[in-house]
């Protein structure tokens, strides 16, 4: 099949605001761009990138979701913390990945482009450049209006769309586990992915007003090169 992955990234005063991509038959590109283009409430720059993929796999999803509130932040990144230790991320390790995103984890200040890459068992930072980290890339659903309907369906939302396909292709490349909480300001609900717990989301995992977030990646630091070839090279399309 001829598929082309649809990127659009957003920046505002230097600052990552937007990203987002579809994987689509090349005449689905003008609407899928039109959405893309609509999708950032402000910006200044704004890039696009069209990519003809050679091989696309297509796997099914298999993480299941649940969904959690907590009436503090602190209770919600206790509950986290758990979580990340279930899916084997030793308590201190998970501990440092919950300040780096609290703080910024970005050594210039604020949020980075990507993810943190740490290792599972020491708490090493090991993305090769800390404020781009790395980004999962090449993956999207198959039947996307679908799957949409199902997850609005049950209260979550388009975030959460996104998300889960990120999250599913991470696990898929060899990530142990994941933590995740948004840098919008306005979207409180992060979630902890991993084969043994699912994807967990949870709710709030940081204050209203609040524009620091991002992701932490669990791995195991002998596979860092694999996993990120994987993580941006792979094509992958998931069925639900
Ligand atoms: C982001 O992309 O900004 C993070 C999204 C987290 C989604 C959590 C959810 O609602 O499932």
């Amino acid at each position: 099949m001829d598929l082309v992955s649809a990127r659009m990234r957003a920046s505002l005063k230097g600052k990552h605001v937007s990203g987002a991509e579809r994987i689509v038959l090349p005449d689905d590109i003008p609407e899928v761009l039109k959405e893309l283009l609509n999708r950032p409430k402000n910006y200044d720059s704004l890039i696009v990138t069209l990519e003809r993929l050679g091989s696309v796999e297509t796997f099914k999803a298999f993480l299941p979701v649940s969904s959690y509130t907590f009436s503090s932040v602190e209770e919600a990144r206790e509950f986290a913390l758990s979580k990340l230790i279930v899916a084997g991320v030793p308590e201190s390790v998970a501990r440092r990945a919950i300040s780096l995103l609290s703080e910024g984890a970005n050594p210039k200040g604020g949020n980075m482009r990507g993810a943190v890459l740490m290792d599972i068992n020491s708490g090493e930072r090991l993305e090769p450049d800390r404020e781009r980290g790395i980004r999962t890339v090449r993956v999207d659903w198959e039947n996307r209006r679908d799957v949409k309907e199902r997850i609005l369906s049950k209260g979550y939302t388009e975030r959460t769309l996104d998300a889960l396909a990120l999250a599913n292709k991470n696990i898929l490349c060899g990530v142990v586990a994941e933590l995740c909480w948004s840098d919008d300001p306005d979207y409180l609900t992060g979630y902890v992915a991993s084969k043994k717990t699912g994807y967990v989301r949870i709710t709030p995992l940081k204050e209203k007003g609040d524009p620091l977030g991002g992701r932490v990646y669990f791995i195991p630091k002998e596979k860092t090169g694999e996993i990120i070839r994987c993580l941006e090279k792979r094509a992958i399309l998931l069925r639900w």
